[in-house]
């Protein structure tokens, strides 16, 4: 089962999707005051929503004909960084650093038991699907990392499973890793969707399937693929990393690295559509946009 929200005549709209691809309203603002009820009633968040939507008619539409909303509003998004061998490769790549040192900074936090985790977003700087994510004007190197995000609550519980586009700058981040932040975070840097899989729904979160396609004046020209299989770390160790000392807020999405990074002569460019596909979650798709032309 998926959650998603949607706009229809400007209201939200919340609602479940079923595999059959039926669409049922939820009387909720958001997935996690479903979660708190379900809680609240001692029964699991499937299991209340299936009791909600039991006998209801349900909208046959593909969730793709809906006006699309990220699926949660997100009070903070996290990041974790360098937990696939594919993103060590690529950080010690476009690092200046390198020379400095046999071992750079990323080969030790990919092999350290701590983990690299940043604040990646806020509510206001997070799109949904099909919502423009825009290109910074200092940069010539830039790429999305398509990544698996979970949706947690304030005590650090899994709820769901959603898709997030943490868009980089390679060139930024390569002079000098303190650049972090302005690598990671701008305006419309981050996009989560379509929907949110509950997290009772899936059987192997370990075995889901990325893809992510990139298309230039409707060319396909970036395609790969990549398997969770393939993390260096537990969802758990990098939830407990989060939430140790720290306030976590309902509704937290922590993205969990990305597996995925494209041939390293590409950059995105004004114009180009992002795809990025997790069978059982759906295609989070956006179009990409020149910052310079917004402001
Ligand atoms: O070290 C920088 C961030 C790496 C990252 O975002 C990732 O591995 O997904
Ligand atoms: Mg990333």
């Amino acid at each position: 089962m998926r959650i998603i929200r949607y706009l229809e005549d400007s209201q939200e709209i919340v609602a479940a999707v079923t595999d059959d691809n039926i669409v049922y309203p939820l009387p909720f603002r958001d997935l996690m005051e479903a979660v708190r009820e379900a809680k609240h009633r001692q029964m699991s968040t499937v299991s209340y929503i299936q009791t909600l939507i039991s006998g209801k008619q349900g909208i046959h539409k593909e969730i793709g004909e809906l006006n699309l909303l990220a699926p949660i509003v997100a009070p903070e998004v996290w990041a974790s960084g360098v937990t696939y061998e594919k993103s060590r490769e690529a950080r010690n790549y476009e690092t200046v650093e390198k020379a400095a040192s046999q071992e750079t900074c990323y080969d030790r936090v990919y092999n350290a038991e701590r983990p690299e985790l940043f604040l990646k977003s806020t509510a206001a700087r997070t799109i949904g699907p099909n919502a423009p994510v825009y290109l910074r004007s200092d940069s010539n190197w830039q790429i999305p990392e398509p990544e698996l995000g979970l949706v947690i609550t304030r005590e650090g519980e899994i709820v769901g499973y959603t898709i997030g586009n943490d868009m980089s700058c390679r060139d930024i981040e390569g002079e000098n890793p303190l650049y972090l932040p302005q690598a990671k975070i701008w305006k419309h840097s981050c996009a989560i969707g379509p929907a949110i899989r509950l997290a009772e729904t899936v059987e192997d979160p370990y075995n889901l399937q990325l893809t992510c396609r990139i298309y230039r004046n409707g060319q396909l020209v970036v395609e790969e693929s990549a398997n969770t299989r393939q993390l260096k770390r537990t969802y758990d160790e990098l939830v407990s990393f989060l939430i140790r000392d720290n306030e976590a807020f309902d509704g937290t999405v922590l993205l969990t690295g990305t597996c995925i990074v494209p041939p390293n002569q590409f950059t995105l460019q004004e114009g180009d559509r992002i795809e990025i596909e997790i069978p059982e979650i759906g295609v989070l798709s956006n179009p990409v946009q020149s910052l310079i032309r917004q402001t």
